[in-house]
């Protein structure tokens, strides 16, 4: 029996690659407080936790595969219905390569796949900050400027293609419209299979904003591309924006993704202590509009996404 409508995924992004250390203490940095955020935040309503790596030295991120074998172990031994999604997008500096690597290492039940490339501006935020807790911190912001978060035709194949070859199923990261249009080729082409589950990434300088327009706008592109009962989706608002987004996407038929990779304040100027005090937020909201948060297993009937053994 297909899952009830009123019943919405919610994504717990736990700490990404974007913010930096010095943005919040509470940012979670080594893989035991990765994990313990990631099993706090599912049994807080979250049916899958989105994971990235970080170096415990100095918080930046990393593709060490044994890193990420730590968090996952961790998650597994006390959650193992949770979902896991694996970041394919990794951190800045990182090459496809070993921004795929965690696909054919851990065959996680989905993975992320960035649908296009994207100059992702962080400048602005590197000359509000007084004083850094590192030094690599001030430069990884101000040099995002001139970097390019690079996903070519040729990359999207290959991570793609490794997705299918391990049973993962793609969560594809749209950060504007041509990105749906990089999709659309993807699907004619063969290289993306639908039923997809694209996640719309909004509010970040350099993609779409996250006004209702540029919702709704995403929304019908998809619905025009792809078919309205042919995709799943889930919004994202960066920043102070999360939870309007979420809100707005509840509205129009979506999943929500919250979390610190994508926003560090439960509320104006209150700093989150950790990633369930967002997941939190996120079912009350739900509930006052009569929605329920998904569990794992409905998660995975809503997605086509079967458990995979991960470890
Ligand atoms: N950092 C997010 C806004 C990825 O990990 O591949 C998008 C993301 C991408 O989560
Ligand atoms: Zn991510």
């Amino acid at each position: 029996m297909a899952v009830k409508s009123h019943k919405r995924i919610i994504t717990c992004a736990i700490t990404g690659a974007i913010h930096t250390p010095t943005m919040s203490p509470y940012l979670p940095i080594t893989p035991e407080e990765i994990a313990q955020n990631a099993i706090d935040a599912a049994n807080a309503g979250a049916a899958s936790v989105h994971i990235h790596a970080r170096n415990p030295e100095n918080g930046m991120s990393t593709p060490d595969l044994n890193i990420f074998r730590e968090i996952v172990t961790r998650i597994k031994a006390q959650n193992k219905e949770v979902l896991i999604c694996l970041t394919t997008g990794g951190g800045v500096g990182q090459t496809v390569d070993q921004r795929v690597a965690v696909v054919p290492e851990f065959q996680p039940d989905l993975a992320t796949m960035n649908a296009g490339s994207l100059n992702w501006g962080l400048f602005p935020l590197a000359e509000k900050i007084k004083e850094f807790k590192y030094a690599w911190e001030y430069d990884f912001l101000s040099q995002s400027k001139g970097g390019i978060f690079q996903n070519t035709f040729e990359s999207m194949e290959k991570i793609l293609k490794a997705m299918y070859d391990n049973g993962t199923k793609p969560e594809l990261e749209i950060y504007d419209v041509s990105n749906l249009y990089n999709l659309a080729y993807l699907v004619q082409a063969g290289i993306a299979r639908k039923p997809i589950f694209l996640q719309f990434v909004t509010g970040i300088l350099g993609g779409i904003n996250s006004t209702p327009y540029d919702i709704m706008n995403l929304h019908t592109t998809a619905d025009r591309l792809f078919g309205r009962d042919e995709y799943q989706w889930s919004v994202i608002g960066a920043g102070r924006t999360e939870f309007p987004v979420a809100t707005m996407g509840l509205m129009l038929g979506s999943h929500v993704r919250v979390g610190m990779e994508d926003n560090l304040y439960l509320s104006r100027k209150v700093l989150a202590r950790n990633n369930a005090e967002l997941v939190e937020k996120m079912v009350r909201i739900m509930r006052e509009f009569d929605y329920e948060p998904a569990t794992p297993g409905e998660a995975r009937e809503i997605l086509d996404c079967p458990a995979r053994k991960l470890l």
